[in-house]
């Protein structure tokens, strides 16, 4: 049964991401509406997730779904839900830049099961499934290496529009910029943690972005079966809201999380 939705999870991906390829080389720049002032939705974000749900509803019919764009769809199959962000990089979409993703995780009660993030200018498929562990296409993913401080790529969401939150972020730049080897916020959520699996880049954190659980379920996932240590600021791995997160190697993890708490 996780087979079937696994392979159904990824074909669903891959057609979200056909279309999504679609509109960036059409008109996927011109069309968007607001749901706030600087929250950005076009008409592919709403497509792509129709073809998600339509695609994945047409083998298991009574399946739950939490999508960004339609919210709960409840499902009599009570066990499974699949948690869809059909655009992941809605920002970038929008100006042009090529780096966004379609993201899909299952849960099945609390636990994160299966998680797929899919680059489709790229054609580059990230999936993993607990236990089965994690692949780029058709090639198994191991742990990535675990570099000193000093020669760290470390990616991150920035928070926007909320002084607060902004404050907070830049103490923790002020601490880590000085220490690592570099500091990148590409603007797909999905694609950074999943990245941080396959050691592009050697870790990932985020605080006070509102980041949802849709932004970040398939990204654990796949970090995780590469070995990967996934935790909020806090340290907690079983956090009940994933809306801060650092995503590190076991052995960098804590000086990690260190310096982002040594804020003050
Ligand atoms: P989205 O493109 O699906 O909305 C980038 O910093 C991350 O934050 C992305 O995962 C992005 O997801 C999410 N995000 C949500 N709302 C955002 C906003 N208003 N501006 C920038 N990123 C946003
Ligand atoms: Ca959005
Ligand atoms: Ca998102
Ligand atoms: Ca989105």
């Amino acid at each position: 049964r996780e087979k079937a939705l696994l392979e159904t999870a990824k074909l669903a991906a891959f057609e979200a991401g056909a279309l999504l390829r679609e509109g960036y080389r059409k008109d996927g720049r011109v069309a968007f509406e607001r749901k706030g002032a600087s929250d950005f939705v076009t008409h592919y974000d709403k497509a792509a997730e129709s073809t998600i749900i339509k695609r994945i509803h047409s083998t298991f019919p009574n399946i739950a779904f939490l999508g960004e764009e339609t919210g709960i769809t409840a499902g009599s199959d009570s066990d499974y839900t699949v948690v869809v962000d059909p655009l992941d990089g809605t920002n970038n979409f929008l100006h042009g830049v090529p780096h966004f993703s379609v993201s899909i995780a299952v849960t099945k009660g609390d636990e994160l099961l299966i998680g797929i993030v899919y680059h489709p200018l790229l054609n580059e498929m990230l999936w993993a499934g607990v236990g089965t562990g994690a692949f780029l296409n058709d090639k198994r993913l191991v742990r990535p290496i675990a570099r000193p401080l000093t020669e760290m790529l470390v990616s991150t969401c920035l928070p926007y529009n909320d002084k607060g939150d902004c404050a907070t972020a830049l103490k923790q730049l002020t601490i880590l910029m000085p220490q690592v080897a570099g500091i990148r916020s590409p603007g797909s959520a999905a694609l950074e943690i999943a990245y941080t699996g396959l050691g592009r880049f050697d870790a990932f954190w985020s605080q006070g972005a509102r980041l949802d659980f849709w932004d970040v379920a398939a990204g654990i996932v796949i970090a995780r079966e590469t070995g990967c240590m996934v935790t909020d600021l806090t340290g907690n791995p079983t956090p009940a809201k994933w809306n801060s997160l650092v995503v590190a190697h076991p052995q960098r993890h804590r000086a990690l999380l260190n310096c982002l708490n040594a804020t003050g």
